[in-house]
């Protein structure tokens, strides 16, 4: 009976009843009688486990027997909102959960609203890897998802004043019911030193590296269930602990203070997520945090994973380690150390196994966000990495100087190690040259990044290049986040489409259903209130439901153009007060802002004020007789995401051609039936050929438009000079009207955009507007407004994550093994 399968509790509402009691008494240690709601909602989420479990030990179980390459998923970011929605939609337990609930009681609403969502990450590229896991245990590949168990993730946004408070998110506070720890998995990490070097008999030189202290890494696994299938994979994110833990000596001196210190200092490797997603700071603190990962986590696989009998030379058909941009780039040469100075490795043998361990994918195309760790630090932190590195980038600068003889601009403008402004080490390099495959996250990115960011590497390696457009999984933006859509879909079309998206195309004839495209509305409808209620709850903010809900959420970044979006809002409301818009030919819109700046982007966070400032001054101001709305409700996150989404009419996507990667909103939104205003950027180019032309508000210009304006010399004022409209909305900002008078509260922001406006927001005015204008005669026509939404979702199916698993699947993971 002992080494049988583990057997879950009965899948009945009784069964299910029995077990949260039993989590109840003896998990939390109380009578339901005396139970809080947090007491409650442990239970159930522990209920939820147990569930689970025998899936998990099966499937790890399965895997064991049948060993293949599995995906190795290294990223510094995991944001993977909610967890008990989720398991219990994996798991096919709401019914039978909510009865039990009922039964004992309990208002499971309440239990959900308990849970403070993990948010280990920044954004999107978080977010993406979240949504990649989900896919691969539903579509049953093995993978581990490897990463860091912040104790602080990204932080709790609030404003005062109108201006960005950060407060630190205590996620783990309440009791983490998800996680389970490993101490006695834990592995060592070390830091700093130096190296020394051997000869032996055979004159062979071996170098060891000396740290100069050591850190413990425990892992915490997470349970990542696949949708219905009994798959359940393992994330697993790195705590750092430090090993003593107190200096004994120190502490029997009596020095406690003294003594708690290397404790601290252990510990606050993983104390908090760094909230920059685009300007590394070059901060010691945050290289600690990559190196730990990523070392915990090879050492892992191949002394805790890998079967003891694996010749190491086989590593390659055993794992394939995806670097999650450049956050984890530091495991190239950690692998080089760990075959050469450990295992006895020949240099080239070890390079060859190691290249072909690993992939590298690129998120972003801003040249500030390349990172690069200066020599000096890595050296102090690393100093055996750093040797390798260099020996990488000798032998790979012969491998140029082979391929382009005589070429030593190339040479120079290739090597890993930069010279200017400072000895740095180039990470997106040294990933390029230790991956098997490069790959950018939407075709234009792809494109881009082969032409402009990495051209030289692309000539000598142009096989190594390739695509991967983002994907989004179905299940927690689709099913979980918008029920009553999924209702409709799956009562028109069936099922099939949770985990075989492209299904969704049986779909395109309903567009012309007239009593479909009613019951569409009505979906659009129930989501608005059910947004409505909770930002009243949430934010004490008033949504009116028979608006046009224009949304744009996302990082607060100038690229994203917040400011464009800003522009529009401030123009419509000159408009009326200028009496050029009559107030009854103003279309009743509520735009809806999220966002969180970098608690150091100095202008990002003088656009969150400005945004707050138009915000309460148009919302209050009786000329506008209600028409117009804007929202900014605090700390956007995934939670927030799942009902801000489903509700929308109108997405905004309107970044700088050439400046976004991918985006991934842009899908979530076309595939919960709001219609895309955008540029050809990122994905939203794939989106706009899938939908057509006439279910997408194109605007804007082209990336090659972009730098050709550039090359021609942009000159923002210019605009602002020509275009009345534009002229007179600055202006307005200009004179303080949103600041109670105080015109200096606004001069960064207005000063930027009139004398440098990188992003070129000002020449893209014109064509915005005229674009908005063209969203409000298509919504003055419900029935072809909804045709088109209709057609938005029976079209998106592409952009499942499970397509993107499937391309990495084929192109990058297990190519030819087809
Ligand atoms: C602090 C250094 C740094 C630099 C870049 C931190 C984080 C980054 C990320 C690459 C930023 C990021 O999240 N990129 C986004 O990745 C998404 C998933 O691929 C894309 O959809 C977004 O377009 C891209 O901005």
């Amino acid at each position: 009976l002992a080494t049988g399968p583990v057997t879950s509790p009965p899948r009945t509402v009784d069964g299910f009843v029995r077990e949260f009691l039993d989590q109840l008494n003896f998990g939390q240690g109380v009578k339901l009688s005396q139970s809080t709601i947090n007491d409650q909602y442990l239970a159930l989420a522990r209920t939820v486990r147990s569930y689970l479990m025998a899936s998990w030990l099966e499937t790890g179980h399965r895997r064991r027997k049948n060993p293949t390459r599995i995906v190795g998923y290294l990223s510094a970011e995991y944001l993977l909102g909610r967890q008990l929605g989720n398991n219990l939609l994996a798991s096919d337990l709401q019914g039978i959960a909510e009865q039990a609930m009922e039964q004992c009681g309990i208002d499971m609403a309440a239990l959900r609203g308990q849970e403070v969502e993990p948010g280990l990450g920044n954004g999107g590229l978080g977010r993406l890897a979240a949504c990649f896991v989900d896919s691969l245990a539903t579509m049953d590949q093995p993978c581990i998802g490897y990463g860091i168990r912040y104790e602080y993730g990204i932080f709790r946004q609030t404003f005062v004043e109108g201006r960005q408070v950060e407060e630190p998110d205590s996620w783990l506070r309440l009791g983490s019911p998800w996680e389970f720890p490993h101490p006695e998995r834990a592995v060592q990490v070390g830091f700093g030193g130096h190296t020394e070097t051997s000869v032996d008999e055979d004159g062979t030189e071996h170098t060891r590296w000396v740290p100069a202290w050591q850190v413990r890494g425990v892992p915490y696994h997470y349970m990542v269930p696949g949708f219905r299938n009994g798959v359940v994979n393992t994330l697993r994110l790195w705590s750092a602990e430090a090993n003593q833990a107190f200096d004994l000596q120190t502490f029997n001196a009596g020095d406690y203070a003294q003594a708690s210190r290397a404790e601290i200092f252990a510990e606050n490797i993983s104390k908090v997520l760094y909230p920059d997603d685009s300007t590394p700071q070059g901060k010691e603190l945050r290289l600690q945090q990559q190196y730990f990962f990523v070392a915990c986590s090879l050492r892992d696989f191949i002394e805790n994973t890998l079967p003891r009998d694996v010749d190491l030379r086989e590593l390659p058909q055993r794992i394939i380690f995806q670097l999650n941009d450049t956050h984890p780039v530091i495991a190239v040469p950690e692998l080089m150390r760990i075959l050469v100075d450990e295992k006895g490795f020949d240099w080239d043998e070890a390079w060859d196994i190691t290249q072909q361990c690993f992939a590298y994918t690129c998120h972003t195309l801003l040249p500030e966000a390349l990172e690069v760790w200066p020599v000096d630090l890595l050296g102090r932190l690393l100093p055996r990495h750093l040797e390798i590195i260099y020996r990488i980038n000798e032998e790979f600068l012969l491998e140029v100087r082979d391929a382009f003889p005589g070429d030593e601009g190339r040479v120079r403008r290739m090597s890993i190690i930069a010279e200017q402004p400072q000895r740095a080490v180039r990470m997106a390099y040294l990933a390029t040259v230790a991956g098997a495959k490069v790959n950018g996250v939407a075709e234009l990115h792809s494109q881009l990044l082969r032409d402009d960011v990495l051209p030289d590497f692309h000539a000598m390696w142009p096989e190594k290049f390739t695509n991967v457009t983002n994907g989004i999984t179905p299940r927690r933006f689709l099913y979980l986040a918008n029920r009553r859509l999924s209702d409709l879909i799956n009562e028109t079309i069936g099922t099939g489409w949770v985990t075989d998206l492209e299904q969704l195309r049986q779909l395109e004839p309903y567009a012309d259903d007239a009593d479909f495209r009613q019951r569409f509305r009505d979906v659009k409808h129930a989501n608005k209130e059910r947004l409505s209620k909770l930002l009243r709850v949430r934010d004490g903010i008033e949504l009116s439901q028979d608006h046009l809900l224009d949304v744009m959420v996302k990082r607060l970044h100038e690229y994203k153009r917040q400011t464009l979006k800003l522009l529009h809002v401030v123009s419509v409301y000159e408009g009326v007060l200028s009496g050029r818009t009559p107030i009854d030919q103003v279309t009743p819109r509520t735009v809806l802002f999220g966002a969180k700046a970098a608690p150091g982007y100095h202008m990002a966070k003088e656009i969150i004020f400005l945004i707050n400032s138009v915000a309460e001054t148009v919302n209050t101001d009786p000329v506008m007789d209600g028409r117009l709305q804007v929202l900014f409700p605090a700390n956007y996150n995934v939670t927030l995401a799942e009902k801000v989404i489903p509700a929308a009419d109108l997405s905004e996507q309107i970044s700088l051609a050439g400046k976004e990667a991918s985006g991934t909103g842009n899908m979530k939104f076309a595939l919960n039936g709001a219609l895309t205003i955008g540029t050809l950027d990122g994905a939203n180019v794939e989106i706009l050929d899938l939908v057509g032309e006439d279910n997408f508000f194109l605007f804007g210009m082209t990336e090659p438009e972009v730098e050709e304006l550039r090359q021609r010399g942009y000159v923002p004022s210019s605009f602002y000079e020509a275009d009345p409209v534009l002229k007179a909305t600055i202006d307005l900002i200009g004179s303080g009207h949103f600041t109670g008078g105080d015109r200096g509260a606004v001069s960064a922001v207005l000063d930027n955009l009139l004398n440098h406006d990188p992003f070129m927001a000002l020449a893209g005015f014109g064509s915005y507007l005229e674009a908005q204008d063209r969203v409000e005669r298509a919504y003055a026509d419900p029935e072809a407004w909804s045709r088109s939404t209709i057609l938005n979702v029976a079209r998106c199916g592409f952009f499942s994550s499970d397509r993107s698993m499937r391309d990495y699947l084929d192109r990058i993971w297990l190519p030819g093994d087809a």
